[in-house]
């Protein structure tokens, strides 16, 4: 119907429709003291389907905020009693360290240094009052296309492209931050490298492309098999868990287990089946520094090497 009434492309209906798909899952805050304000943001919002929470406060609206930490933005209003807009930014972006809310400012007050004192603060935007209904959606579009992208570069930055698990670099900062936990609350915490055995006779075998398919297929099953852990590749066909909370005995298990079900696959290319098996060195000796633990559990890995391969060393 609108690709004949509006000669637009199907691509630009489906493009819309996507969004609106997605709307659905976005909550968005508006705080502001005046109820025909927030209809009229309402009527706005609710026509790209999104979800809107109100707050008469800025107080109301920062427990609503800690209440329902899943809202993407908030629609702030500068004159509110009790709290006013500004001071809600300044407490959400200062005392409560929150970056990822899209904060947009607005305000009827003729004041021209409110909006450069809003984004100074850390609003994303402004708008003044009065506005239209399509200008409000356009800056709100705007500001959640642009988050949304954000979170994808962060993400893809994040990870290694071959598998989809994390990469080095976010593993290295994260699990810094757990061990760091670990050793101030004295928790337990366990530390796991693994590496494939004989990988280059892989590839050297079968070609470089089975031998991703290999590596693939380690990522996959080590995601499913540690989902509640911290995974990542490290580099080649090295790979590792941290298991905050488990000791040395439930985490050599848990990977004994693991080592055991990799050598029972098989991999199905043209007339043959391949098969690998793994060595994996686990410590759950704290050490000062990410790093050292590391060198501990390379340590034990090169001994499974050593003794044989297909072997988990404590
Ligand atoms: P070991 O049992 O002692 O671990 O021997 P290995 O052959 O597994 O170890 P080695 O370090 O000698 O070889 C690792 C190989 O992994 C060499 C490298 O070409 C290959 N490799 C590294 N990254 C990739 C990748 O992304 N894809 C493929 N197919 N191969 C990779
Ligand atoms: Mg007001
Ligand atoms: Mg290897
Ligand atoms: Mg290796």
């Amino acid at each position: 119907y609108i690709v004949k009434e509006s000669r637009v492309s199907y691509e630009f209906v489906i493009k819309l429709l996507e969004r609106l798909v997605k709307n659905q899952h976005v909550k968005i805050l508006v705080a502001d003291d005046s109820k025909s304000s927030r209809s009229f943001c309402k009527k706005a919002l609710h026509l790209h389907l999104y979800q809107m929470l109100e707050a008469e406060t800025g107080l109301q609206a920062l427990n609503i905020l800690h209440e329902q930490p899943d809202i993407k933005m908030l629609i702030v209003d500068y004159n509110m009693p009790e709290m006013d807009g500004y001071e809600l930014v300044k407490t959400i972006r200062h005392k409560d360290n929150n970056k990822s809310l899209c904060i947009i400012g607005v305000s009827g007050m003729e004041s021209g240094s409110l909006s450069a004192r809003f984004i100074k603060m850390g609003a994303n935007d402004f708008l003044k009052k009065p506005f239209y209904q399509e200008e409000l959606h356009c800056r709100v579009m705007h500001n959640i296309e642009e988050m949304e992208l954000i979170a994808k570069i962060q993400d893809t930055a994040n990870r290694d492209y071959l598998t989809g698990l994390f990469n080095r670099r976010y593993f290295v900062a994260k699990a810094e931050e757990y061990l760091q936990t670990a050793l101030q609350e004295n928790r337990h915490l366990s530390f796991a490298l693994l590496d494939i055995d004989f990988f280059k006779g892989i590839n050297d075998r079968y070609g470089h492309d089975v031998g991703d398919q290999v590596l693939k297929k380690m990522g996959l099953l080590l995601a499913e098999k540690f989902r509640r852990f911290l995974v990542a590749r490290l580099g080649g066909e090295e790979f590792c868990i941290l298991m905050p909370g488990m000791d040395i005995e439930h985490s050599a298990q848990l990977l004994s287990g693991f080592k055991n079900y990799i050598s029972d696959q098989s991999i199905d290319i043209e007339n043959e089946t391949l098969s690998f098996t793994i060595s994996i060195g686990v410590t759950e000796k704290l050490k000062p520094t990410l790093l050292e633990m590391m060198t501990e559990a390379d340590r034990l890995l090169y001994r499974a090497k050593e003794a044989g391969r297909n072997l988990v060393i404590t």
